[in-house]
């Protein structure tokens, strides 16, 4: 006879990923490896609808505690699309997907992911090369017509090392290094990791840290005395810093992607292999007794470091899914600077992440849960 269809499952998972507690282990990285594939690809098409729609479709299934096994299983999940679902059930019957394979074989995807693996090139400049019909990395460094700014320069002499993972056991050196320079400098300083090593992640592109100080103001100078110190000590292989433009009456930002104003450094340092509990995560048949890693340093004033460190703890869709609930729930913007209320035309300050949460009316997330 006729039959209706089974209703679906109530959805009790939102579609903002600060409602979602997503640890590190992720159940579903066949099919979330898949989909970053496809917005990666987007990325570099400059199709940023389609790119965020993957984005959050696989943000969703990393949010899932099992491992989805039938399609069924996936309905009533938001922000799964049909495309998404499409991709979900070819791996599922075939045990990778078609057009995901087509774009990893694809050149142009090939070459511009292997320009952007380079620190400080980004997909604007990638595309340049390629359409200067560039393909490798030795096109690159031979032809003329290409002028490396320093950063890139750096990129390419330390590119083995810092391409490859940041250990938790680095991360803790580095974090002992940095803090013996802050101590030295300022002893009532304020330190702490951030970024994905906060969350919990094993391994990690980069260290992230985030230091501040009582005395306002005086975390402006925090960051350059840490470089110069470094440096006398023969470990800064690279630095851009870039001192605050911060400004304390600015709202906060409607654009995600636009970099707050702290000051900040983006460092490149050489880590000892016997500063190294668990030894150096180097290339097999490397002897050298060090390796460079990629460091970034973030120096808020005291009374916005609650919210420069939820903004640099991460994920990147965690903080963009914080921000869009601000804005679409609550009439309230939110960015790594303040938190403002649109509608009473205020200023809600925080001293914690806690009070962030609080003020947002969202429960409070933990770091290792925000892996979104
Ligand atoms: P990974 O390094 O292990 O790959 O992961 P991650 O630690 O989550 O990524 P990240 O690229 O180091 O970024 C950490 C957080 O910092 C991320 O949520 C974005 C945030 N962030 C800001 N401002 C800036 C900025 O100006 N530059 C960079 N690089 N990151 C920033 O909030
Ligand atoms: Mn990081
Ligand atoms: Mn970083």
């Amino acid at each position: 006879g006729c039959s209706t269809p089974p209703p679906a499952p109530a959805s009790s998972i939102s579609q903002y990923a600060c409602q979602r507690r997503t640890t590190t282990e992720n159940r579903n990285r066949i099919f979330t490896d898949a989909l970053e594939v496809l917005a990666e690809s987007c990325e570099f098409n400059e199709m940023e609808g389609r790119c965020l729609a993957f984005r959050r479709a696989a943000s969703v299934l990393k949010s899932l505690p099992a491992a989805v096994q039938r399609l069924e299983a996936t309905r009533g999940l938001p922000c799964l699309g049909e495309h998404t679902r499409a991709v979900i059930e070819e791996i599922l019957q075939c045990g990778h997907s078609f057009e995901v394979r087509k774009i990893l074989s694809d050149e142009r995807y090939q070459t511009l992911k292997l320009f952007t693996s380079v620190f400080g090139v980004g997909p604007k400049t990638a595309e340049k090369w390629y359409r200067r019909g560039l393909r490798s990395f030795s096109d690159v460094l031979a032809e003329p017509g290409v002028r490396l700014n320093r950063m890139q320069q750096s990129g390419f002499l330390h590119y083995g090392d810092i391409s490859r993972a940041v250990s938790k056991a680095e991360a803790r050196a580095l974090g002992n290094i940095i803090d013996e320079a802050v101590r030295a400098i300022t002893p009532d300083a304020q330190l702490a990791l951030t970024g994905g090593f906060r969350r919990g992640k094993e391994f990690g592109h980069d260290v992230d840290f985030i230091v501040t100080t009582p005395e306002q103001g005086r975390e402006e100078t925090i960051l350059p005395q840490i470089i110069q110190r470094m440096k006398k000590q023969g470990i800064l292989l690279y630095s851009d810093y870039q001192a605050s433009t911060f400004d304390v009456s600015k709202l906060p930002s409607h654009r995600f992607e636009a970099m707050d104003h702290f000051a900040k450094c983006f460092l490149i340092l050489r880590l000892e292999g016997n500063q190294v509990d668990a030894g150096l995560n180097n290339a097999e048949g490397d002897s050298r007794s060090w390796r460079a890693v990629r460091v970034d340093l973030v120096a808020p004033p005291m009374d916005r470091y609650a919210f420069a460190l939820l903004g640099w703890t991460g994920s990147r869709q965690f903080e963009r899914d914080l921000r869009r609930f601000a804005r679409m729930e609550r009439q309230m913007l939110l960015d790594n600077h303040a938190l403002y209320h649109k509608t009473k035309k205020e200023f809600l300050a925080a001293t914690t992440e806690k009070d962030i949460f609080a003020h947002l009316g969202l429960e409070y997330m933990e770091p290792w849960q925000r892996n979104a």
